[in-house]
């Protein structure tokens, strides 16, 4: 179908985000759930996004990956969910500006202390992030200004930086940080987030049962 949303994931995964996402933007949507050692990296998968990773999102017949791009993708496609500044707006600034800053420094910072690597010093001019206090202490200054990162209005930027928070206190990769906690706490109680969290969690215990 011409405008079909489907939405490829795993209930463990990153999907996650792009589920809450689409929960945000109210239209419907189907759901392929895929395996990570079979489906994930099958011919017909690969063809949707050839890195064999979840998510992928088809809209009709356009094909967006990577969570950030897809949370952007929607909220400019869906305008009327109001999840994104529109474009022209001098608040695409920020918006912009905190996506890629999840996607970028945030991202590789927190993947590299997950994985115990440190940046010598003397090369921290030469990594994006710098070093992950710099990341850490931006962070927390951005969701301390106000309740949400743009303009003081809830956007794909809370989705998407709220939701690698969210993980980071959950696994305990994340420093505890009370202004992190605080964010979090007011983003988790939005309704369409409650509701992706309990069909990934329902989804999840359903291939639990079937992996016996
Ligand atoms: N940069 C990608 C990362 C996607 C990613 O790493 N997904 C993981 C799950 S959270 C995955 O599919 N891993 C399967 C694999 O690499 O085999 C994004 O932001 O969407």
């Amino acid at each position: 179908m011409a405008d079909e949303l489907v939405l490829y994931t795993n209930p463990l995964s990153r999907g996650r985000v792009a589920r809450w996402m689409l929960e945000e933007v109210g239209q419907p949507y189907k759901v392929e759930v895929l395996d990570y050692a079979s489906t994930m990296k099958g011919t017909a998968y690969l063809a949707i996004n050839p890195m064999g990773k979840v998510p992928a999102l088809r809209h009709g017949d356009a094909i967006v990956t990577e969570t950030a791009a897809i949370c952007a993708y929607l909220a400019d496609a869906f305008p009327q969910a109001h999840l994104a500044p529109p474009p022209g707006d001098r608040l695409r600034a920020p918006y912009y500006r905190w996506l890629f800053f999840g996607a970028g420094p945030y991202e590789a910072a927190s993947s590299n202390k997950a994985m115990g690597f440190v940046v010598p010093p003397e090369r921290e001019r030469m990594i994006g992030y710098g070093n992950i206090g710099k990341v850490l202490s931006t962070l927390e200054a951005a969701v301390s200004s106000g309740d949400y990162l743009v303009g003081n209005r809830f956007t794909a930027a809370d989705i998407y930086i709220g939701s690698q928070i969210g993980f980071g206190l959950m696994f305990g990769t994340l420093e505890a940080r009370p202004a992190f906690e605080r964010y979090w706490q007011r983003l988790s109680a939005r309704p369409a987030f409650k509701r992706a969290k309990e069909l990934d969690d329902e989804e999840a215990a359903q291939l639990q049962k079937a992996a016996g």
